[in-house]
C-alpha cells in the first residue's frame, strides 16, 4: 500500500471518529522551528495581561484571545497549511474559523474543569450529528496526565451524560474558574473519561459539544496550548448560524481591528453573511435528552 492510499484510509478512519467520539488527534503536524515561535509568542502575550485576569483563571491559568494582544505567528498559525490540509484530509476543504486563544498553566496548578463549548443548543442542529464549531488544540510541550493533558468522554457531543446538569456555563467566572473550590463536581474524575495525551506538534481535533477538561499541571513547566475554534462546513449550515457566528465576531473591536491587519493572509478564513436572518440566541446548556 502506497503512502497517499495509507493516509486516506487513516483520514477515514479520523473523520468516523471525530464524528462518533467527537475528537481525533493529527500527528505532526506542526514542526519544531514552528513550535519555538508559537512558545515565543505565547509567553510575550502572557506578559501582556493584566495580573487580575491570572487570579481570576486559576483553573484555565488563562485564556487569552488572539486579537487582544496581536501577533503575526498566531496569525500564521491560523492559517497554516498543514492545518489547513488536516481540515482537507477530513473532507472539510473551506473552513472558516472563529475564535482562539492561548491557554496557559503554569507550573504547580490546579486542573481544568469539566465543560463543553457548545452554543447553538437552542438550534436544531445541535442534537445532529452535522459538522458545526471545531476546536484545533496545539499543545506547545508534549502532555501527560502530569502535566495537564487533555481529558475527553468520548460521544459526549452527542448522548447525555451526568456532567451536563450542573448547573454552571463552560467559563463562567465563579468558584470553579478561580479553582476555590476544588471539591466541585466539575472537578471530579467521571465516569466514561479518558486522556488524552499527545506530543507538541500534533493536533486535537473536536467538537465544541464534547465534554473536556485537563489534568492539573504538578510540574515545575508551563504547558500551554494554543486553541483555534473554525467552522469546518461553513457553506453549509444554516442562514441564522451564519447571523450567530457574524454577529458575535463583529461586535468586538478588537476582531475587527485584527482582520484589517491581517485580511492578506486570513481572507479565506473570514466567515461572511449579508443576509436577513435572525441568529438563534446564544445557549451554553445541553439540550440533549
Ligand atoms: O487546557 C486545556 O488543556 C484545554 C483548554 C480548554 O478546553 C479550555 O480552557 O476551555
Amino acid at each position: 500500500m502506497n503512502r497517499d492510499t495509507q493516509q486516506y484510509i487513516s483520514a477515514k478512519e479520523k473523520r468516523a471518529q471525530l464524528m462518533t467520539k467527537g475528537f481525533c488527534v493529527f500527528e505532526n503536524v506542526l514542526d519544531l522551528e514552528m513550535i519555538a515561535s508559537l512558545n515565543t509568542m505565547s509567553e510575550w502575550t502572557i506578559t501582556q495581561e493584566d495580573p487580575v485576569h491570572f487570579e481570576e483563571h486559576r483553573s484555565q491559568g488563562c485564556i487569552i484571545p488572539y486579537y487582544k494582544f496581536p501577533h503575526p505567528t498566531f496569525a500564521k498559525l491560523i492559517v497554516h497549511p498543514h492545518a489547513l490540509s488536516v481540515f482537507a484530509r477530513l473532507g472539510f476543504d473551506d473552513p472558516k474559523v472563529w475564535s482562539g486563544f492561548v491557554i496557559s498553566k503554569p507550573p504547580h496548578t490546579p486542573p481544568l474543569y469539566w465543560h463543553q463549548d457548545g452554543v447553538l443548543w437552542n438550534h436544531p442542529i445541535s442534537i445532529t450529528d452535522k459538522p458545526q464549531q471545531y476546536f484545533l488544540m496545539y499543545y506547545l510541550v508534549d502532555t501527560n496526565r502530569y502535566n495537564g493533558c487533555l481529558r475527553v468522554i468520548p460521544g459526549s457531543h452527542l448522548k447525555r451524560h451526568t456532567l451536563h446538569d450542573l448547573d454552571r456555563k463552560a467559563h463562567e467566572l465563579d468558584e470553579v474558574q478561580r479553582a476555590s473550590n476544588m471539591k466541585h463536581p466539575a472537578f471530579q474524575q467521571v465516569e466514561g473519561e479518558i486522556d488524552v495525551p499527545v506530543k507538541a506538534g500534533d493536533v486535537i481535533i473536536g467538537d465544541s459539544r464534547l465534554l473536556h477538561s485537563a489534568h492539573a499541571n504538578q510540574t515545575d513547566k508551563r504547558r500551554t496550548v494554543l486553541t483555534i475554534w473554525y467552522w469546518p462546513a461553513y457553506a453549509s449550515l444554516p442562514e441564522e448560524v451564519k447571523k450567530l457566528i457574524i454577529d458575535h465576531i463583529t461586535v468586538k473591536r478588537e476582531w475587527v481591528s485584527w482582520i484589517k491587519k491581517t485580511r492578506s493572509i486570513t481572507q479565506s478564513l473570514i466567515p461572511i453573511y449579508e443576509g436577513e436572518a435572525k441568529a438563534p440566541s446564544w445557549c451554553n446548556t445541553c439540550t440533549l435528552r
